[in-house]
Formats: C-alpha cells, sequence, structure tokens
C-alpha cells in the first residue's frame, strides 16, 4: 500500500518540489497552503503523472483553529499519515530591530514557529496512535544557527524550529517517529520576493553572482533522508550552495 505524506507550503519553492519528488516516490499526498488554485494544478499534475492520490487542503497555518478544522476535516485515508513535511515559512522585512515591524514579526512567529506547532500537534497524535511510527521532516535554515543583521526575528523563529526540532526528536522517539531537520542557505524561489514585499529588484538582487539553490535540490535532499530505512535516522542537514560559506560569507562573481 502507497504511504502519505502531508506537505505544509506546497503551493511554490521547496514544498512544491518536495510534493514532486514525493509523488515520484508512489507517496499518496495532502498538499496545503492557502492558494488554493495553484495547490489544484499541482494535485491534477501529480495525479495525473504518478497515478497517486492527492487532497487539497487550504488554509493559513497561523490560524490555530482553521488549522485544526482542516486537518480533523480531511477523509479517513489521508490521515494515515507516515511523513509530515514542514516546510510552509517565510520572511517578512529586512531591516534593523528597532525599524522593524511588527505586523513582519508577527506573520514570521505565527507561521514559522506557531503554525508548525499546531500541524505537528495533530499529526503527531495520528502517528501516535497509529503505531506504526512515522517520521517528520522540519524546514529550518542556517538561520536557524546563524543569526544576521536585518534578520532578527526571521532567525529567532528558525532557531525555535532548530530547538523544536531538536525536543520533538525526543519525544516522539518511543514511538518510532523519526524527525530530521534540513537547513539550507540561499535557495531561490519566491522566499525573497516574500522578503521584500513583491520588490523584485530587491529579491533578484540576493542571488546576483551565485547560482544558487534550487527547490528542487533540496526536495531531492528531503526523498533521499526518508527513503533510508526505518533505524537510520538523519538528524540535521546544512546546504548551502558552493558560493555560500556562510549566513555572513558568499561569493558573488562578476558573471551572471
Ligand atoms: P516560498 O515563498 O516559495 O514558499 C513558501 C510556502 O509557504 C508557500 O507554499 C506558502 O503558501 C506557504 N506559506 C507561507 N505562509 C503561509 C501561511 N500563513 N499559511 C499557509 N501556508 C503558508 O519559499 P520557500 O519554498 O523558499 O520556503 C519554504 C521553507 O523553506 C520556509 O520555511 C523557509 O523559511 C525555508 N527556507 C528557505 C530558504 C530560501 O533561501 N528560499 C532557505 C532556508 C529555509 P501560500 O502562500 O499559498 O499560503
Ligand atoms: C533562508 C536563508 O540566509 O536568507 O532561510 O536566512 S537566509
Amino acid at each position: 500500500m502507497n504511504k502519505t505524506a502531508l506537505v505544509t507550503g506546497a503551493s511554490s519553492g521547496i514544498g512544491a518540489a518536495t510534493a514532486r519528488v514525493l509523488a515520484q516516490q508512489g507517496y499518496n499526498l495532502v498538499i496545503t497552503g492557502r492558494r488554493t488554485d495553484r495547490l489544484q494544478l499541482l494535485c491534477d499534475e501529480l495525479e495525473r503523472l504518478y497515478g497517486v492520490r492527492v487532497h487539497v487542503l487550504g488554509f493559513d497555518i497561523q490560524d490555530r483553529f482553521q488549522t485544526e478544522n482542516a486537518l480533523e476535516a480531511l477523509p479517513d485515508h489521508f490521515r494515515q499519515i507516515d511523513l509530515l513535511v514542514n516546510n510552509a515559512g517565510l520572511a517578512a522585512g529586512f531591516e534593523h530591530i528597532d525599524q522593524g515591524d511588527p505586523s513582519d514579526w508577527e506573520r514570521m512567529i505565527d507561521t514559522n514557529v506557531k503554525g508548525l506547532l499546531y500541524v505537528t500537534r495533530v499529526v503527531s497524535q495520528w502517528m501516535i496512535a497509529r503505531g506504526e511510527g512515522g517520521h517528520i521532516v522540519n524546514i529550518g535554515s542556517i538561520a536557524g544557527t546563524q543569526p544576521y543583521e536585518n534578520g532578527a526575528v526571521y532567525c529567532a523563529s528558525k532557531h525555535a524550529v532548530h530547538a523544536l526540532s531538536q525536543g520533538m526528536r525526543a519525544d516522539l522517539l518511543e514511538y518510532g517517529i523519526r524527525v530530521s531537520e534540513i537547513r539550507p542557505g540561499m535557495v531561490e524561489t519566491e522566499f525573497s520576493l516574500v522578503r521584500f514585499h513583491g520588490d523584485r529588484r530587491r529579491a533578484s538582487e540576493v542571488y546576483r553572482g551565485v547560482e544558487p539553490l534550487t527547490g528542487e535540490n533540496i526536495a531531492d535532499i528531503v526523498g533521499w533522508v526518508v527513503s533510508l530505512p526505518p533505524h537510520i535516522n538523519i538528524n540535521d542537514i546544512e546546504v548551502m550552495p558552493s558560493q555560500q560559506a556562510s549566513a555572513y560569507r558568499t561569493f558573488r562573481s562578476k558573471k551572471k
């Protein structure tokens, strides 16, 4: 029987690419996000190409009741979740702490930290009740260990994801539920466009002179991590473009 995966934030970037890789591996999928038009297109594509079953779930992960109600309304066979990929997240704004916009801070904390918790609580309860183990993959960031100027709150939210990944691993150990964290550096998705509130010029400047990672690169890593035998767990992977050494040091070539 096919396994089932739930991928949050599958309407774009790393999440959409991860849904594609998992569908190729034969997973039935629950794909979530707010932009259900995009999720529906992805659903149609994956069902057509890979013959898997895909369920679209539209909700704002910042809202606990919306999140819980959406999950609780899943049909029974889509609740048998073997793999949860906690990917939905964002950075909003790029400025010093005294200039920050509290509504950006709230979006980041409510999405990256609280949203991840809301989904994890429900899905881990289902996994435990089923008694067949499971796997949770959290998409963290290099920002989860390397705080940088103009990114204090985003970095704090990803530090929280890093801590939660370690704590969840300890809590869920006895149930055979593996917890892995993937912590990418620069990945070219809609991430920077969102961070800079739709400013395309500033967003493209982030990747100037660099060959960044792609959503597909991260998806392939997720696909590998979850394909390992059950007695192996990849706790934590930090991955960057070859032109990036840390959050603080990127080599930009003149070309591109
Ligand atoms: P994208 O902006 O391309 O994708 C973000 C996804 O998160 C979208 O599908 C979006 O769906 C979803 N999302 C955001 N807010 C909400 C919300 N309130 N409710 C439900 N879903 C939401 O960015 P990435 O693919 O790059 O980001 C994915 C993850 O990777 C994030 O956690 C990010 O922090 C992390 N990351 C990204 C890096 C990068 O350089 N790109 C590097 C390291 C980590 P929708 O808008 O439809 O709701
Ligand atoms: C995204 C990577 O370096 O922009 O998490 O924070 S970074």
